[in-house]
């Protein structure tokens, strides 16, 4: 019998726009909440995203432009407690319902269920907010539709590296010929093409001029 084939999709940027006016808004709300004056602008943001995770994107921000900013707290325990605040903020902003899923998603979810095709999410985001994302969107019962939701810091290191493909591989015990994976950015292909994984990159503002050489296929 044929293994059936598993659809394994990113989230921000591909499930939905999440980034300009979800993540990028819910990191300023905290770096307000903390008294901090700093603040991402649209264009600023698109540049950070080149660092995956929030963490890691807020450490390299101060290490670029805050060389001299200096708190009583060890630095990464201050990072992870503004992190935390930031998705507080951001599970608040899918939860007024402001970020919906990109045209066609449901669809496509709804149809591979149909054909009994296996789906797996391999993202950077935490996994609070994944839950967030499609309990707000699809119900919170379409959370158990994805076999795994590989998430965040569940790996030791984030996209671009493969880790996080690799593990969804291993954890549903899955050959990657009879997978696809859907990506919006750089670093999600180069995560997904070490592990020979076929990928369907699907572009948005942020992304469409990045380089995609190796995808199966752009969108
Ligand atoms: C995109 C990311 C994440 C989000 C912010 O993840 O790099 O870091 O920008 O989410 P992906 P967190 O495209 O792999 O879904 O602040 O929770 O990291
Ligand atoms: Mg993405």
């Amino acid at each position: 019998m044929t293994e059936p084939f598993t659809l394994i999709f990113d989230v921000d940027g591909t499930l939905a726009d999440t980034e300009r006016d979800g993540h990028r808004v819910a990191f300023n709300q905290a770096f307000a909440e903390a008294g901090l004056d700093w603040e991402w602008p649209v264009s600023l943001y698109g540049e950070l995203l080149a660092i995956a995770g929030g963490k890691e994107r807020i450490n390299f921000y101060i290490s670029q432009y805050k060389p001299k900013f200096s708190v009583s707290l060890p630095l990464p325990e201050y990072i992870s407690n503004l992190h935390k605040s930031k998705t507080y903020y951001y599970r608040k902003l899918l939860g007024s319902g402001a970020i919906p899923l990109r045209p066609g998603v449901e669809r496509l979810l709804k149809e591979a269920r149909t054909n009994k095709m296996r789906l797996a999410i391999a993202t950077t985001t935490t996994l609070a907010n994944v839950e967030a994302l499609l309990e707000h969107t699809l119900g919170k019962e379409s959370i158990s539709w994805f076999e795994i939701i590989a998430a965040g810091d569940i790996v030791p290191a984030k996209k671009p590296a493969p880790d996080i493909y690799y593990y969804v591989l291993e954890k549903m015990n899955i050959q990657p010929q009879n997978c696809i994976v859907f990506e919006d950015s750089y670093n999600g292909l180069q995560a997904a093409l070490p592990t020979g994984l076929k990928t369907i990159v699907t572009v948005n503002d942020y992304t469409r001029n990045q380089d995609f050489t190796g995808a199966t296929l752009v969108l």
